[in-house]
């Protein structure tokens, strides 16, 4: 019998599965990568008695190779907040999914495990940009506003360190950075002792530094778009950027379209904050595209699609 921990590489992904783990400690194989290669369970093979965790991928986009893996004898644990789609109904299926605008992934197992290793969800909560929902959550702690300001840093760090083309582009491999906040309970002490949280903080200042500078290619009072070249840094940002722009903006949509190395772009669409709708349906309107209704992307957006692009963006968002 094996364990097998299947995770979205970013905050949400990697705070789900840390407090999973403290909770229950196993030994388990880690399947993750970057925030976009979210198709995770097509690396998996698993059978009877076998069992696996997926926490903060799509389970629409993992249909197929869910359905495999319950054929095959496999038990799974599915936690999530993303597009899902028709949930199968299998006997060794066990899904938590709420697609709703205020929640995730971290949050959902925060509640499974009763607020047992709440900081962490809010963590993740930061990271995923829920800053109501991560204010709601951290209540609990009872924290000032200075300590909770350094959940809201490591959350938007940890999130930034999974953007990237492939994981040469990122500070850490998902994997590594779960592996070294797993022995914290208390995400304040993985902040106050280990180096990581310095080497994220400098790498995400620098990069947004550079992000900065941009100014946007088309804006209106009802949206703006952005054009990053094609460096790692731009990759790097491009899901925090617009994470950022949105909050700096809260009325206006934003999307973010960075050049890719071999042509095309990954796009980040950012719904205003202020109604939270319309970026994944825009988004899974393109074959790699996908996401929730605040937050989707585009993987990879060909050169000649662009223009269709920004109509349909325009279309939702003015
Ligand atoms: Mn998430």
């Amino acid at each position: 019998m094996v364990n097998i921990d299947v995770f979205n590489g970013d905050a949400d992904g990697i705070c789900a599965l840390q407090q999973l783990r403290l909770h229950k400690p196993l030994e388990s194989t880690l399947v993750t990568g970057v925030k976009r290669d979210i198709n995770l369970l097509k690396r998996v093979s698993a059978g009877a008695g076998d069992r696996i965790t997926v926490l903060d991928v799509s389970l629409d986009k993992n249909r197929d190779d869910l359905r495999r893996l319950l054929n095959a004898g496999a038990e799974i644990h599915y936690f999530d907040h993303h597009y899902a789609g028709d949930i199968p109904i299998h006997p060794q299926l066990t899904a938590m999914i709420d697609t709703s605008p205020a929640t995730c992934t971290s949050l959902l197992v925060n509640n499974t495990l009763q607020q047992r290793f709440c900081a962490w969800a809010v963590v993740g909560a930061f990271g995923d940009n829920f800053d109501t929902s991560a204010r709601e959550a951290a209540t609990a702690l009872d924290l000032d506003e200075q300590p909770l300001e350094q959940l809201r840093q490591l959350g938007i760090y940890l999130n930034y360190n999974g953007y990237g083309a492939t994981t040469g582009d990122l500070h850490f491999p998902p994997d590594q950075l779960f592996r070294s906040l797993h022995p914290y309970t208390d995400p304040l002490a993985f902040i106050e002792e280990s180096k990581i949280f310095a080497r994220l903080k400098q790498g995400y200042e620098e990069d947004m530094a550079k992000g900065h500078l941009l100014r946007p290619e088309a804006e209106t009072a009802q949206y703006a778009i952005y054009l990053l070249p094609a460096e790692p840094w731009a990759r790097r940002i491009s899901g925090v950027l617009g994470n950022h722009l949105a909050r700096e903006a809260p009325q206006r949509a934003h999307a973010l379209l960075t050049r890719l190395p071999d042509g095309g772009y990954v796009v980040s669409v950012r719904a205003p904050l202020a109604i939270k709708e319309g970026a994944d349906e825009l988004c899974r309107q393109f074959s790699t595209g996908g996401g929730r209704k605040a937050a989707a992307g585009i993987n990879h957006l060909p050169e000649q699609q662009v223009d269709l692009f920004i109509i349909k963006f325009k279309g939702i968002y003015s």
